[in-house]
This record gives structure tokens, C-alpha cells and sequence, in this order.
């Protein structure tokens, strides 16, 4: 297996080298409190803590707790405390859609903007605790109401603009959400989508008081309900641009994030304020090995963990300047990334590898002529990467002469767990090699959860100790908390990915082993399309499974089993398509759907997904023993009506 070895510039530059990293990594194990308690002073505290952590993975009673007496404001440490040395340097560079209208915001204009917005939210009644739904496309206006939102202590809840109008309304349901922040219009790749009119569709199902505070951001038509929805530019003319941080506890939420798992209903991650802000903005520094003066650029959108941890809080908590690209990687063509690294001089490139495999497949035509020279560290994230895709990305993208840092981790974990450090890590294309500092991952044997020592082993991956910006709970849910990923091996947090550590101790992620599928990176349940296609009145019922896909990672293959008396037909199958795209999105949209008058079920009546997951990948030779189906000669009607996947 090829070892890409730390270069000497690599080393020359970075501010933590291979020794360092042992160092810092072995004290962080052997003395958490120690580590933390030193780390933890990289942010301004108003009261500094002395109760560093209380944390118990003890099933049922699960509680985690960082910094618990301490006191800040997330917002200030992201905003206010670099006014004094950094009032003029930029803090978000801005690149909208259309190529060609990049907007600089320098700290003090940033500081301006979050009072403005912040005072409009206390007018429109937000107190502290409240819940705030921010549903915005890729604009300074995102960051701004969530560090709206921390400076006076409500709680935001970012969902997606690419989500339906459905989506939206479960969200604010479930959260119980005082108002909804959106945008009359959301361009994107030379297209427009009414993101106002989607959030008036989800206000009609939206029970209790709810209003809206509008974006303006293209200026088109939209439709405004008198009392309920209120244009942010006209209040901010009206409110002053002072506003003070409100003072906040270690473990006062900070935000919910709701994200997918194999059941149920999506579950509001809930973060909290402390913890998460020292861990993010240390591993901002340090994975990306971020310097005073780069300029960072993460192509993930805010309605993500990404985008949360490393485009706002990391980064700016950090006193950076964090490009904010309103675009696709494809728009108006595939060089557009590369023209951006160019024109700004990127310096950190940190995006999926749904987008290099994409942008690979368009050739390197786009890429070459490009210069990149000020790029320093290229970043990876949201599923394995196929050593093809890496290779092109550090020959291509990087030249060979820039490291590139696969950071492993979760919505749930709040910051990168797994990762090369550029200046310490040698790299092998496809790993996410070692544990960031205060990670302690173990590979267990999924069968008997016993911890499976040493090299050379293979099973599934969980933490053994708490890390500061661990989620806290799901949001009203304690118990589901505790059972979704505390239950099955006791003692530890089950991150539903698989695993393996190699002969020389580098840990490769598999995938996830529930049903959980990642799509361009994004994470879906298959419960919920499958509970979004039963809800269409010709579905009795479905199943859905994931199958690899070369630029997407993974398609969605659907089993539609019909009503009695209803005809399949390519119509219905287009129907369905549709259908699925408006109840969760387009992320969701279906890439074949096969009509299955019967589903491989065990005698207890269960679906045996292995045997749907090998059929939707042609796997026929795989199927394995299915004679305990009820009905083995389902199988063959499957195998022989099998679809194309587009
Ligand atoms: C940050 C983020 C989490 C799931 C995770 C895993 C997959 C993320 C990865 C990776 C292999 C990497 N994943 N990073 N797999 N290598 N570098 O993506 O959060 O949307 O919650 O997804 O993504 O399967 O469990 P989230």
C-alpha cells in the first residue's frame, strides 16, 4: 500500500509535527482533564471553568457534560473579541452564484450585521431558549442570524434549502420553533428556487404562533402575509447596531441539527456551547493547520454539521476569513472551484468526494491552467474516498505538493474525530488515518462487541471516552439518545460505521452498517423514503436500499409494492419519483423504482434487505441462503424485473 510521506515544507510550516502529535495525543488520554482544561483557554471565557468533565457512557443513564461551570458567548468569541486586532481583515468572503460578484465582510461589518439581525430577533419576541428556524440558501445572511441567534442565547435550527416544504414543517413542529428565517429566492447554478413561497407551503401545516422574518436576496416577486412575515431589511433600519452578548452556560444548547438514521423520524441533534466551540475551533487550526492570513474555503452548505462546525463557528471562532460559496462546483462550468482557488488564493480546500469524483469524470481540462499555487492543504469529508478520487485530487488539484487531510466524523460528534494533521500524518489514499487529540476509537466485534486489540483488525468503530463537542441529547428525547447509540455495546458511543484498523494502525472507514445510506454525502434514513412512498395512495408498501454509484457513492433503489387493483405503469413509476422528490427533497429523488408484487420476507414477516441489496447491485452470485424465506421464489421475480439505475 503506497505511504505518502509528510513532506519537508509540509513539516516546515505546520504548527503540530509528528512528535508533537504523539505528545499532545498520549497526555490528552492519560490526563483528559489536564488537556482540556489547558485547550479550553483558547476561548474567552466570562467565568473559566473548573469542572472540566463530567461524563458517563453508562447505558441507561447516559450524561455528558464539558466546562459545566463555565460561562460564555459563542457569538463574542466569534465576532467581537477579533475586533480589536482584526476589525478590518475580512471575515467571510462571500462568492455568490454569478461568478464575478465576490463581497469581502471584514469583522467590524460582520460585528454590525449580527447586532442589526440580533435586534430584529429580539423584536420580533426571540428570547433566550427560544427556537429559531433558519432555512437559507448559501448567503452572509445565514451566518449572520445564527450568530444572531448565539448572541442572545436562542437556540437555531438550520434546515436545508434544498429540503421540501414538508421537511421544513416537521422541523418547526417538532422543535417547537418561534419564527422561521428565509430568503425570497435561493439561486443557484443560474437557477432560482422560490424558498419563500416552499416556506409558505410548510406554514400551512405549521401549528402555534410562528412567524417569518424574509431575506431579500434576488428581489423577485414574493408573496408576504400581512402580521406574520417581515422583511429583514426593513427592520433593520429600525433597530440599533449595539447589542449585548447575552451570558451564557458551558452547557446551554447552542443548536439542534436534525440528521437521519435508520428509524423513525430524523432526531434534532442538540450541541451545546462550550465544548463545542473549543473542539471545533482547535481542530479548524489544527487539521487544517489554518494560519493568520490563509483563506479557508469549505464547500459544504450551512444546512449541515459541516457547514456549522467548519464554514461559521471553527473558523471564525478562529479570527479567519471563510469563503461562503453560494454555487455549484459545476456552474457556470467544472473549473468554477478551481477559478475560485485562483482568484482568492484558497489556501485550504475542504469538500466531498461526491464533488472530486464528479469533477474528475469532466476531465482535467478544467482543472489544468488554474493557478493554485497558494493552496496549502486540501480536505476531504461525508464518506469514504475511493483511492482513485484521492489520487486525482492530490495529482491533479494539488499538484503532488499538497497534503490532503480525510477527516472522519459526524453530525452527532460535532468536529472532525479521525484525520492526518498536515504536518505530522503520512498519508495513504482512502484513510482517515488517526484519532485527533481526546479521541479514543475502538474497533469492535459486531457480533460480541468485544474490543478487537492491535493492528490488522476489522469489525465496527465506537469511542470509549467522551470529547468535548459530543452531542449532548436529542432534542426532547433523552431515552432515544441513550438507546440509538448506547445500547448496543455497552460503555461505548456506536458511531454506525464500520471499520479497520491496518498493520500499521491507520483506520479506514467502511461505511455505515445500519440503514443508513450516503447520497453525494448527504445522509438518509431509508425508513424515510420509505415512509415517504407509503404515504402515496398506490404504495401498500417499500423497500429501499442503497447501491454504489460512481459520482453519487450511493443511488436509492426503491421496491414498490402496489395497492391491489392498481397497474404498474412508467407513468405511476415517474409519479413516484416526483413524489418523493416533494416530500423530502431533491436529495431524495429516487434513481430506480421497481414494482415488486412481493417482498422477501422471513417467516416472522420481515424484509431481508441483504438479498434487495445485492439484487439492486447485480450481485446475483451473492444472494446467500434465502431459504428461510417464506416464499424463496420471490427472489427469482425480483432478479428477472430488475431496473435500470439511470
Ligand atoms: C460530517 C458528516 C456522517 C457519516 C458517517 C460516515 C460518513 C463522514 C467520512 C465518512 C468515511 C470520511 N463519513 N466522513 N466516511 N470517511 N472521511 O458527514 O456528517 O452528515 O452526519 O454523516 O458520513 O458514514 O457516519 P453526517
Amino acid at each position: 500500500m503506497t505511504m505518502i510521506k509528510v513532506q519537508d515544507e509540509w513539516k516546515s510550516r505546520a504548527k503540530i509535527d509528528a512528535a508533537t502529535y504523539e505528545e499532545w495525543y498520549k497526555r490528552s488520554m492519560d490526563d483528559p482533564e489536564g488537556f482540556w482544561k489547558e485547550h479550553a483557554r483558547r476561548i474567552d471565557w466570562i467565568k473559566e471553568p473548573t469542572r472540566i468533565k463530567s461524563t458517563d457512557f453508562t447505558y441507561p443513564d447516559v450524561s455528558i457534560r464539558w466546562f459545566e461551570d463555565g460561562e460564555l458567548n459563542v457569538c463574542y468569541n466569534c465576532v467581537d473579541r477579533h475586533l480589536k486586532d482584526r476589525g478590518d481583515q475580512t471575515a467571510i468572503l462571500w462568492e455568490a452564484d454569478e461568478p464575478g460578484n465576490a463581497q469581502h465582510i471584514s469583522y467590524k461589518q460582520l460585528h454590525e450585521h449580527v447586532c442589526k439581525f440580533a435586534n430584529v430577533l429580539k423584536e420580533l419576541g426571540v428570547k433566550k431558549g427560544d427556537r429559531v428556524v433558519i432555512y437559507l440558501p448559501m448567503i452572509p445572511q445565514a451566518a449572520y442570524a445564527m450568530l444572531a441567534c448565539a448572541r442572545i442565547g436562542a437556540i437555531h435550527s438550520v434546515v436545508f434549502a434544498g429540503f421540501s416544504p414538508q421537511a421544513l414543517r416537521d422541523r418547526v413542529n417538532d422543535s417547537d420553533a418561534k419564527l422561521v428565517i428565509t430568503a425570497d429566492h435561493a439561486p443557484r447554478g443560474g437557477r432560482a428556487t422560490p424558498l419563500k413561497k416552499n416556506a409558505d407551503k410548510a406554514f400551512d401545516g405549521i401549528t402555534g404562533d410562528v412567524k417569518c422574518l424574509v431575506v431579500k436576496r434576488t428581489g423577485d416577486e414574493t408573496p408576504i402575509t400581512e402580521g406574520r412575515d417581515f422583511w429583514l431589511h426593513e427592520m433593520e433600519a429600525n433597530v440599533s447596531n449595539d447589542c449585548p452578548c447575552e451570558t451564557m452556560n458551558a452547557e446551554d444548547p447552542l443548536f439542534v441539527l436534525y440528521t437521519s438514521g435508520s428509524t423513525g423520524k430524523p432526531k434534532g441533534v442538540v450541541h451545546t456551547s462550550g465544548g463545542y466551540i473549543v473542539y471545533t475551533s482547535m481542530t479548524h487550526e489544527y487539521v487544517f493547520d489554518y494560519h493568520d492570513g490563509d483563506i479557508y474555503w469549505c464547500t459544504a452548505d450551512v444546512g449541515w454539521i459541516t457547514g456549522h462546525s467548519y464554514i461559521v463557528y471553527g473558523p471564525l471562532a478562529n479570527g479567519a476569513t471563510t469563503l461562503v460559496f453560494e454555487s455549484t462546483p459545476t456552474y457556470p462550468d467544472a473549473s468554477r472551484c478551481w477559478k475560485v482557488c485562483e482568484e482568492h488564493k484558497v489556501t485550504q480546500f475542504y469538500t466531498a468526494p461526491t464533488a472530486i469524483r464528479a469533477l474528475m469524470g469532466k476531465g482535467r481540462k478544467f482543472v489544468e491552467d488554474h493557478d493554485m499555487s497558494a493552496l496549502k492543504v486540501l480536505g476531504t469529508v461525508g464518506e469514504p474516498i475511493n483511492p482513485e478520487a484521492w489520487n486525482w485530487y492530490y495529482n491533479e488539484v494539488g499538484q503532488g505538493r499538497v497534503p490532503i487531510v480525510d477527516t472522519y466524523w459526524q453530525t452527532e460528534t460535532g468536529g472532525i474525530m479521525i484525520t492526518a494533521l498536515p504536518g505530522a500524518t503520512d498519508l495513504k489514499p482512502g484513510s482517515a488515518t488517526k484519532p485527533f487529540f481526546g479521541i479514543r476509537p475502538v474497533i469492535l466485534d459486531p457480533q460480541s462487541g468485544e474490543v478487537l486489540e492491535g493492528n490488522g483488525v476489522e469489525g465496527v468503530i465506537a469511542i470509549a471516552d467522551s470529547w468535548p463537542s459530543q452531542m449532548r441529547t436529542v432534542y426532547r428525547d433523552h431515552q432515544r439518545f441513550a438507546n440509538t447509540y448506547f445500547q448496543q455495546y455497552k460503555g461505548y458511543y456506536f458511531t454506525e460505521d464500520g471499520a479497520r484498523r491496518d498493520e500499521d494502525g491507520y483506520i479506514w472507514i467502511t461505511g455505515r452498517v445500519d440503514d443508513v445510506i450516503n447520497v453525494s454525502g448527504h445522509r438518509m434514513g431509508t425508513a424515510e423514503v420509505e415512509s415517504a412512498l407509503v404515504a402515496h395512495k398506490a404504495v401498500s408498501e417499500a423497500a429501499v436500499v442503497g447501491f454504489s454509484h460512481d459520482v453519487k457513492g450511493q443511488g436509492i433503489y426503491c421496491y414498490v409494492t402496489l395497492m391491489e387493483g392498481t397497474e404498474p405503469s412508467d407513468a405511476l413509476r415517474d409519479e413516484l419519483v416526483s413524489h418523493v422528490r416533494s416530500e423530502i427533497g431533491p436529495i431524495a429523488k429516487p434513481d430506480a423504482i421497481q414494482f415488486a408484487p412481493d417482498m422477501p420476507k422471513t417467516r416472522s414477516g420481515k424484509i431481508m434487505r441483504r438479498v434487495l441489496r445485492k439484487i439492486a447491485e447485480d450481485k446475483l452470485d451473492e444472494l446467500g441462503d434465502t431459504s428461510t424465506l417464506a416464499d424463496p421464489t420471490v427472489v427469482d421475480d425480483l432478479i428477472e424485473n430488475r431496473q435500470n439505475k439511470g
